[in-house]
C-alpha cells in the first residue's frame, strides 16, 4: 500500500473484498464489516476528500453525489419508506478513523436517540 492510500481506496481498487452495495462513476458503497444496525453501508467518493467539511468545499457536487447514492442505497436496502439515518464521523472525539470521508447508511430498524 502506497504511504497515502487509504483503506477505502484499497477496498475501491478491488484489492481488499468488500460485500458491495451499489457504484457509480462518482461513488462507491460497499456493507460495514462491523454493522451497527441491520442495515448499515458505507457510501465513499472515489475521489478522496479528508472529511465531510473539505468534500463540501472542494467540491459540492460530489457531494451530492454521495448523497443521491445514499439514498439510492436505502432504496435498494429497502428501507426509503421506513427511514434511515446518514453519519458523518469528523475527527478524533467523533471516532473517525478512516480519514478519507464517508456517509454511513444506517437503518432496517428503530435507531433510538442520539447520545442514548
Ligand atoms: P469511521 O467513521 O471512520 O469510524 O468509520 C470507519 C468504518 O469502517 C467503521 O465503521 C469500520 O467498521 C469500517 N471498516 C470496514 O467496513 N472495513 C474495514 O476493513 C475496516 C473498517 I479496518
Amino acid at each position: 500500500m502506497s504511504e497515502d492510500e487509504t483503506l477505502f481506496e484499497r477496498i475501491i481498487g478491488g484489492e481488499i473484498p468488500a460485500d458491495v452495495v451499489h457504484q457509480d462513476a462518482s461513488t462507491f458503497a460497499f456493507r460495514d464489516i462491523r454493522p451497527q444496525a441491520r442495515v448499515h453501508v458505507l457510501v465513499v467518493p472515489r475521489k478522496r476528500y479528508r472529511n465531510l467539511g473539505e468534500l463540501a468545499a472542494g467540491d459540492p457536487q460530489l457531494l451530492a453525489d454521495v448523497a443521491l447514492a445514499c439514498r439510492k442505497v436505502a432504496e435498494r436496502e429497502g428501507i426509503l419508506e421506513s427511514g434511515y439515518r446518514v453519519v458523518f464521523n469528523t475527527d478524533s472525539d467523533a471516532g473517525q478513523t478512516v480519514f478519507h470521508v464517508h456517509a454511513h447508511v444506517l437503518g432496517g430498524e428503530p435507531l433510538g436517540l442520539f447520545g442514548a
